[in-house]
């Protein structure tokens, strides 16, 4: 073996090594309701040395990459027999996208990815690029994956090498090694991405978040995170969608919004998870927000706080795509914890964690949007008043019993 090639592979080795060894922490302070820790959860770092490399110094003798990874994020989660699972969009330095799981013991660390990627079955229309799956536990006992699956459109314009259609993929697991492929979901809407399969049946259906839209870009007249039933998912066909989550004038999610993971039930509804995206001078910004749905009536939001949950913060802000905070996955622990899994700027993954008290008061007691500065300026004041007035009662009952004390 020659000795650039072993020098190298030492120091890849140890590089791997370190990075899925190093122990996340929560950082300092945080804002009440969620935790962020330092380092990202998974990056294309983390990919293993075998997957982008030829390990034979007789066939690549400078040990190259031969297999480039660009980015590792929009992970689906799903927490099975202990461990804590993400199922990663995996994108090539061909621009390719594919799934590939990661395992970690704590939700926070140590994510590691199976020896290979998911071997995902094709329809008898082959997909472009398949991408940004939501995990789903069903009540019917098969683990769902649904996802984006982007092909060329056919009705391009000569020279046209970009325009897209995306439609929901979908496929079912027991043990996310083994899948089969199902049709793609069928809906009136001309395109779909963000599409999630409730956890739950309703009325004896299969029940769908969809995000109709006109283009492969815009939501157009596709107004919001819509809802439908199928019969089947064998044969699943949505005949009819219901807006349930609008995008509205001058709020973080005006030009867009899409389903994050699938919901989770709480005594006081489903609480979801989503995204919303805004235009700037700098392009698209991408938050998180949280909203609660009726137990009983899913389309039907009780609850919505004001603006963003979560936004991409510093380096976060940095990345393929800029400016973005996107999250498809997130794990409710049998202790309450909740991992949210949340991913920045089209290129890595992260963790926030909070509880399901915290998000659920959150959620509860954020003011909602009034659409006006004015409102903004109302709410602001209400909290004024209230904090002062307690500020008032408690300096004098302070007053008081040191008062009672001295005498
Ligand atoms: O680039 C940001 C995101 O853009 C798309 O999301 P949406 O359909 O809501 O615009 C997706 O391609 C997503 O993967 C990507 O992170």
């Amino acid at each position: 073996m020659n000795s650039v090639f072993q020098k190298r592979l030492a120091q890849l080795e140890a590089a791997y090594v370190e990075l899925i060894g190093r122990a996340n922490a929560k950082r300092p302070l945080g804002n009440g309701i969620f935790d962020r820790y330092t380092y990202p959860v998974l990056t294309a770092g983390h990919a293993p040395l075998f997957w982008r490399y030829d390990l034979n110094p007789a066939t690549n003798p400078y040990l190259m990459e031969r297999f480039g990874i660009n980015a590792a994020f929009n992970a689906g989660a799903i927490r099975l027999n202990g461990r804590y699972l993400l199922v990663a969009r995996v994108e090539g330095m061909d621009r390719k996208s594919f799934f590939a799981v990661a395992e970690s013991p704590n939700g926070i660390d140590n994510f590691t990815f199976w020896d290979r990627p998911i071997t995902m079955p094709e329809t008898d229309v082959p997909d472009g690029n398949v991408y940004d799956m939501r995990m789903v536990q069903h009540e019917d006992g098969w683990i769902y994956g649904l996802f984006c699956t982007e092909r060329k459109d056919p009705n391009a314009r000569p020279g046209d090498e970009s325009s897209a259609l995306a439609q929901c993929g979908m496929a079912r697991t027991r043990d996310l090694r083994t899948w089969e492929r199902l049709p793609d979901l069928k809906t009136p809407s001309p395109q779909q991405r963000n599409v999630v399969l409730h956890p739950e049946f309703v009325d004896g259906k299969y029940a769908f978040y969809t995000r109709p839209q006109d283009g492969f870009i815009e939501a157009g007249t596709g107004g919001g995170i819509g809802f439908g039933y199928a019969d089947s998912m064998e044969n699943a066909v949505i005949k009819k969608e219901f807006i349930v989550d609008e995008k509205h004038y001058h709020t973080v999610y005006e030009v867009k919004n899409g389903q994050g993971p699938t919901p989770i039930k709480t005594e006081k509804g489903w609480l979801h998870l989503a995204h919303g995206v805004r235009n700037t001078a700098a392009g698209l910004r991408y938050v998180l927000y949280l909203f609660l749905t009726d137990l009983t009536d899913l389309t039907k939001v009780t609850h919505k706080p004001a603006g963003y949950f979560l936004a991409p913060e510093g380096e976060e802000r940095v990345g393929d795509v800029s400016n973005v905070a996107f999250a498809n996955g997130w794990i409710l622990d049998d202790d309450g914890t909740v991992f949210i899994y949340y991913a920045s700027s089209d290129t890595r993954m992260h963790v926030a964690t909070s509880t399901l008290d915290q998000l659920l008061d959150y959620v509860i007691n954020t003011p909602p949007d009034g659409f006006r500065s004015a409102t903004s300026v109302d709410r602001l004041n209400v909290l004024i008043d209230r904090n002062k007035a307690y500020q008032h009662r408690e300096s004098a009952e302070v007053g008081y019993a040191l008062t009672d004390a001295v005498k």
